[in-house]
């Protein structure tokens, strides 16, 4: 990429689809920036490491048009930090005005990752559209800039997200997504967006939490072992070091000031049948965001015993069945323009 900003020529319009993904090892916190590039940059305190859920989906196309103009969900919107981020390709590109239409089959802004599904399905519409050809690991550099999570959903399947070479942040793939066929299952709680958006609680924990430098601390370690787990297939292992990230988050928001209370009763519940369902033997962890919904990843033939026991709890409005997601990629526009009709 050169510094100068470069012409891109545009066919019509391109289309993208990106998954949401299921942080196991859990990203909550910034580098403290000195100045507004580095604040741009958006890099995260700790390594994470998830998986993509690929039953759930964005969609995302972008056209050149007279103004920008940005619509989530058939809704005309200004995002901030939608336009931050075309603003920082346009000292990169000589992008012309962008229409962008995205579309989320799923809640947005409620706990399962719609900023990450959206920046991965954004920069790679943009990329696909301008021809500017960028790699996987420069789109992951791109949408982390809007999302720290995005960058995952960039690469799909179980993907990590820590300091590359000289401090350089982009996800990469620990295991593809049919290497290790594991299956979500999503108790939904809520379908109501989030009041403390996640950028906003990360920044007040690492403000105000008496936990927060632990909590940073910790997270290398809980990285480092839930990629061995991975690469182990070690379910048992995963397990303990999922729920264990995701119950230390959820701490570490409860430390914040004002505290950051994410969970319904109904997300308790949940985790009281997961509880429950280990108990008899059934291989499930649960893990959750910065949401009320329960993600309950279990092992290959547990998940119809997991969906039915979390569809019976109390307070669950429906749940969702997916198995492992790819990383986000063009598709035909054509089915895209369909679907927006
Ligand atoms: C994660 N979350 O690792 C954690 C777990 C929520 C809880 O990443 O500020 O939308 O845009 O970089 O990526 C949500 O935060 O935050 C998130 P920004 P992002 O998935």
């Amino acid at each position: 990429m050169s510094a100068e900003a470069s012409d891109s020529t545009a066919p019509a319009h391109i289309a993208a689809i990106a998954h949401p993904n299921v942080a196991i090892v859990k990203y909550w916190g910034k580098q403290v920036a000195a100045d507004a590039a580095a604040r741009n940059e958006n890099l995260p305190a700790s390594p994470s490491l998830s998986i993509a859920m690929g039953a759930l989906a964005t969609r995302t196309v972008v056209r050149a048009a007279s103004e920008d103009e940005i619509r989530i969900n058939g809704k005309a919107t200004s995002d901030a930090k939608v336009a931050n981020l075309i603003a920082e390709m346009r000292r990169v590109w000589r992008l012309p005005p962008l229409a962008v239409s995205t579309c989320n089959d799923f809640p947005t802004g409620a706990g399962l990752a719609s900023s990450a599904s959206g920046f991965a399905a954004l920069v790679t519409a943009i990329d696909g559209a301008f021809v500017l050809g960028l790699s996987a690991a420069e789109r992951s550099v791109w949408a982390r800039r809007g999302s720290a999570s995005a960058a995952r959903s960039v690469v799909g399947g179980f993907a990590e997200l820590e300091a590359g070479e000289g401090g350089a942040w982009a996800a990469s793939p620990v295991l593809g997504k049919d290497a290790w066929p594991l299956e979500i299952v999503v108790a939904i709680v809520s379908e109501e967006a989030k009041r403390v958006p996640s950028s906003l609680g990360m920044e007040r924990s690492r403000r105000t939490s008496p936990f927060y430098s632990a909590w940073v601390e910790s997270t290398h370690d809980d990285f480092a072992a839930a990629r061995q787990a991975v690469h182990g297939r070690d379910f048992a292992a995963l397990s303990a070091i999922a729920e264990s990230s995701c119950l230390k988050l959820h701490a570490l928001m409860l430390s914040t000031r004002p505290g950051l209370l994410y969970w319904h009763a109904a997300t308790l519940a949940c985790i009281a049948t997961v509880r429950r369902l280990q108990e008899r033997g059934t291989q499930v962890f649960f893990t959750i965001d910065a949401g009320p919904q329960v993600k309950a990843v279990c092992m290959p033939g547990h998940g119809d015993a997991v969906a039915a026991a979390l569809a019976a709890t109390p307070g669950v409005v429906r749940v969702l069945r997916s198995g492992i997601g790819d990383g986000a990629r063009c598709i035909d526009p054509g089915a895209m323009d369909a679907e927006l009709e």
